[in-house]
This record gives structure tokens, C-alpha cells and sequence, in this order.
């Protein structure tokens, strides 16, 4: 599942890496009261259709015709089931539920070949699951109340979700095919960005005020491609959900004239703090509060551009319309200016200005276990990869969470991969020796034990290359005790932070830089662990984390009808 279509769900198609997980996404932001723990019910068909995501007419994955896909909107507590059809004529698909815990339904965190079986062509599978007050929120919402007797701590009088992700013209299934190429194919820079899966390609909202010769669009605003419009009144506050679904591309949001004020990631309030503009990174989500303070007879634009690479697509754009001001009325000044590409610095302080709202959950104060995990590129029989501690993730046929719980030892490799890397390992220069395995290893954890995981990033294979990457681990929050430059060392201890970490479910290891994180292993399971950026995860760059398996219960036959489970539900069976 690579770069991407950027579309809701995403095909699994067969092959040597990780495609398999899927990212849904799902924004539960939390608002209103109400009484009594509810299930709700949706019935979703997956299907092809065409699309003009960015005004060029393309195939994409809809849900029940929308693109992105619908909304749930549920309250915390509540159950969420979902029956999910798939019609498409040739690719299995799952739903991963971003930023759902599923604690004690870990076979419907749909990531297959981990959790559950692809479903395949015209086959039905039932996703139940009891929505966690917490949030994501990439492609198509699932929206969380607070739950009865909670109330959010700030106010707000309107609010908006913003799905950003970014658009290639050429399908995903080419992508595939050049990622696993020799000679390798890169994906190259995205042709769009989207808001709420609305792009401009070929003009530009405000090529009035660009030196580019794009031309001016002119769209009537009902069309598929018309941008979001945000329709605010004067002197109130808003609340932006923002969530970012990108493949590939790391982004900074910005809204001409109005600072934002950010209070909540992933789902957990922070110590509220006030931006000019917010770098959000693939699989990462934020709610921040905005006030419409500004001249109301104007309109302002919201920006979003490339960082972390050489960008080489335009600013995605939409609209802030101060009511009741016509939004045929241009701005009166060009879009914000994404910071520079490579101005690490300016994220760092983003990244660093992150703590958990006083009161919020603390780490515990060690750790049972520790392991560290270096980010390389490498080389497999001439194949280019992504490793971690120089294993790069092959996931299995059959999905662990049936294979762990019914003991099949031939599904995967039974030996636990390597926690550690050499010390003598330089991360400032390519590596010295390339070659890297396949491998579909364990890290098994003891069921409610704490663990500490250093991220470490490392050179690439090319001199002075190191890049982004946000990594994002399924069925835990984890707490980010901090980032820190070149190799994780003692020294480095004291600088972590155990006062206020903020509780997360992405975190980003920055070029040639680590970051600290810790989280308790309380939810049986298997779990994936991976680069969000889905080219880097269909290289291999991902762990496969577990717990408690034994602990699951009443696993459905309905996750567990491929591979090596299949044989085995016959056989009891019968
Ligand atoms: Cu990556």
C-alpha cells in the first residue's frame, strides 16, 4: 500500500513487504454530552470509482460512493461495527482504525497479515469495536464524544475537520512495482495536495499572487476539486481538527493572519500553546483552536506545503470565508509561506514544545525492558530496503495473531529479532556493509510490562542523506520522552523527560537524530509498529510487537480464513 491514491482504504496486494497495513483513518474529536453507551451500526461498501480528486479524472477507492469515505460520529464508550464489503473486482482490502486502541478487540485493528486475513474480493468482514476517547483522523472520520460527565478543557463555538494528504496521478499499483524494482523506481514528489481530498493540478487558487505561470482556476465550487471552504463568523472560536494521511510528504499548515492556538494530539489534550504554523507528519493528528479576531470583511487563506524534502508540488489551499463576507472575495495577500524545506530547526521547536496537559496520565518512573531500533537503508540482493537493527519486515501469510495464539510455529520466524545494534556503528555515514535480511520476527512482551524504545535514526545509503521518519504503533499510546542529535547514549538519560511527555501514537525521529519513547504492554495482541511514509513500509521498515496472545479471546473465524489458520480451524473443525 503505497504512495498512494490517498485513498480511505487501500488494496492489499500480494508481495514480499508490508503493504498490508492499510491505513483508515479516523478523527474522534470529542464533544457534546449524552447518555448511555450505544452501538452503532454501518454497512460500507469498498469500490472503485472515478474521481477528480485535483480536477484529473482518476480511479479511486470510495466507501458507498464518497470519496473520502463517510463519517462516524459516535460518543466514548460507545461500540462501532462496521460491515464491510469489499467490491473490488481484484484486491483484498482491511480498515485499519487509526488511533483506536481496540483494547481486547485486537483482531479488528485491521492490519492484515497481523490481525486478520486481507478481505477478499466480495467477501464481508464485521469490524466491532468499542471507540476509546482518543482521536487520529485521517481519511473519513470517526468522531468521538466525550463521554457522559466529561467536558473538554477548552471552549469552542464551531469546528472543522481537515483531512491533508498528498496525490499522485500515476496508480498505486505502478508505485508498487517501481518500489520493488532492480533498478529501483522512486515514487517521486506527489502531484497534489489535498484538503478533505480537494486539490487544484493544473491552476492555482492564487496565481494571481504567484510568480509561477499557473493559471488562475476557475471553478464554480460545486465541482469535486472546488476547495474546502471554512465559513466562519467574526470574533469566534474555532477548533480545527487537523489529521494528515500522507504517504509520503511531511506538511506545515499555516492560516494567513491567525495564529493557532494547539491543544490537543493524537487524541490527548496538550499544554495548550500558541503557532504560527504546525508541522504535522504522515499518521500524526492535532486539534488547534483559532479566533476569528482578524477584519471581517476580508477572507484569508489556509496553506499547507511540503517539508522534510525538496518539495516539488504546490500548496494545497482552501479558504477561511468570514461570514457574511463573499467568498468569491479574494484575500488580499498570498497564501503563508511554508518554511523552509529543510529548516529542521523550526520543527524541532515545534516537536519540542509538546507537553501533556497538567493532570494527564504519567510514565511509570523505569522500564522493564529497552530496545533500540536503527532506522538504515539497505540492500537486499539488489533490491533497495528499509531495516531495522538490519532486519527488514516481511509479514507472513498467515496473520500472527491467529498463528501466535494457536502456537503454529511455522507461520513466521521464531526468533525474536535484535534489540540492539552494533556499537561500533557510525549513524553519521552510509553503511559500510549493505546487505540486510527478510525477516518476520517477534518482539514479544511480557503482558503489562513497561517498554522503552529508541528510535535511532541513521545516514541513508547515500552521503549526507538521513530523512524523516514518523513512526506509529498500533493498539498503545506511547509517551515521547524526547528527541535528541546522533547516537542515543547514557548522557542522553537525564535529558529525557518523565514530568509532562505527551501521549501520542505517531512520533517523528528526525535526520541523524533519536527519540525516546515509552509505553506499557497492557492491550493482547499483536501489534504492527512502522514508518507511516507507506513506500518506506513497503520497504520493510517496520517491527511487529506482541503481548499477552494467549490472554485473547474468541478470536472470529472470519479474521483467520487464510494461511496456515485456515488449515488449522478445518481441522478442529472437522
Ligand atoms: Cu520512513
Amino acid at each position: 500500500m503505497v504512495p498512494t491514491d490517498g485513498s480511505v482504504v487501500r488494496p492489499i496486494s500480494r508481495g514480499l513487504t508490508l503493504r498490508a497495513l492499510v491505513i483508515w483513518c479516523i478523527l474522534l474529536p470529542f464533544i457534546r454530552l449524552s447518555s448511555g453507551a450505544k452501538t452503532r451500526h454501518f454497512k460500507w461498501e469498498v469500490e472503485y470509482m472515478y474521481w477528480s480528486p485535483d480536477c484529473i479524472e482518476n480511479v479511486v477507492m470510495g466507501i458507498n460512493g464518497q470519496f473520502p469515505g463517510p463519517t462516524i460520529r459516535a460518543k466514548a464508550g460507545d461500540t462501532v461495527v462496521v460491515e464491510l464489503t469489499n467490491k473490488l473486482p481484484t484486491e483484498g482490502v482491511v480498515i485499519h482504525w487509526h488511533g483506536i486502541r481496540q483494547l481486547g478487540t485486537p483482531w479488528a485493528d485491521g492490519t492484515a497479515f497481523i490481525s486478520q486475513c486481507a478481505i477478499n474480493c466480495g467477501e464481508t468482514f464485521h469490524y466491532r469495536f468499542k471507540v476509546d476517547r482518543r482521536s487520529a483522523g485521517l481519511y473519513g472520520s470517526l468522531i468521538v464524544d466525550v463521554a457522559e460527565g466529561e467536558k473538554e478543557p477548552f471552549h469552542y463555538d464551531g469546528e472543522f475537520n481537515l483531512l491533508l494528504s498528498d496525490w499522485w496521478h500515476k496508480s498505486v499499483h505502478e508505485q508498487e512495482v517501481g518500489l520493488s524494482s532492480n533498478p529501483f523506481r522512486w515514487i517521486g514528489e506527489p502531484q497534489s495536495l489535498l484538503i478533505n481530498g480537494r486539490g487544484q493540478y493544473n491552476c492555482s487558487l492564487a496565481a494571481q499572487y504567484s510568480n509561477t505561470n499557473s493559471s488562475q482556476c476557475k471553478l464554480r465550487g460545486n465541482e469535486q476539486c472546488a476547495p474546502q471552504i471554512l465559513r466562519v463568523r467574526p470574533n469566534k472560536t474555532y477548533r480545527l481538527r487537523v489529521a494528515s494521511s500522507t504517504a509520503l510528504a511531511s506538511l506545515n499548515l499555516a492560516i494567513g493572519n491567525h495564529k493557532m492556538v494547539v491543544v490537543e494530539a493524537d487524541g490527548n489534550y496538550l499544554q495548550p500553546f500558541a503557532v504560527n504554523d504546525l508541522d504535522i507528519y504522515s499518521g500524526e493528528s492535532y486539534s488547534v483552536l483559532i479566533t476569528t479576531d482578524q477584519d471581517p470583511s476580508k477572507n484569508y487563506w489556509l496553506s499547507i506545503g511540503v517539508r522534510g524534502r525538496l518539495p516539488a508540488t504546490p500548496p494545497g489551499l482552501s479558504i477561511l470565508n468570514y461570514q457574511p463576507t463573499s467568498v468569491s472575495k479574494f484575500p488580499t495577500s498570498p497564501p503563508p509561506v511554508t518554511p523552509r524545506w529543510d529548516d529542521y530547526n523550526h520543527s524541532k521547536t515545534f516537536s519540542n514544545s509538546i507537553f501533556a496537559l497538567m493532570g494527564s496520565p504519567k510514565p511509570p518512573t523505569s522500564y522493564d525492558r529497552r530496545i533500540t531500533l536503527l532506522n538504515t537503508q539497505n540492500k537486499i540482493d539488489g533490491f533497495t530496503k528499509w531495516a531495522i537493527n538490519n532486519v527488514s519486515l516481511a509479514l507472513p501469510p498467515t496473520p500472527y495473531l491467529g498463528s501466535i495464539k494457536y502456537g503454529l510455529q511455522n507461520a513466521f520466524d521464531q526468533k525474536s529479532p535484535p534489540e540492539n545494534f552494533p556499537d561500533n556503528y557510525d549513524v553519521m555515514r552510509p553503511p559500510i556493509n549493505p546487505n540486510s535480511t527478510i525477516g518476520s520476527g517477534v518482539y514479544m512482551f511480557g503482558l503489562n510490562s513497561t517498554v522503552d524504545v529508541i528510535l535511532q535514526n541513521a545516514n541513508s545509503l547515500s552521503n549526507n542523506v538521513s530523512e524523516i521518519h514518523p513512526w506509529h504503533l498500533h493498539g498503545h499510546d506511547f509517551w515521547v520522552l524526547g528527541y535528541g542529535e546522533g547516537k542515543f547514549s547514557a548522557k542522553d538519560e537525564k535529558k529525557l523527560n518523565f514530568k509532562n511527555p505527551p501521549l501520542r501514537n505517531t512520533a517523528v525521529i528526525f535526520p541523524y537524530g533519536w527519540t525516546a519513547l515509552r509505553y506499557v504492554a497492557d492491550n493482547p495482541g499483536v501489534w504492527a509498529f512502522h514508518c507511516h511514509i507507506e513506500p518506506h513500509l513497503h520497504m520493510g521498515m517496520g517491527v511487529v510487537f506482541a503481548e499477552g496472545v494467549h490472554h485473547v479471546k474468541s478470536i472470529p473465524n472470519e479474521a483467520l480464513t487464510c494461511g496456515l489458520t485456515a488449515k488449522f480451524l478445518d481441522k478442529n473443525r472437522g
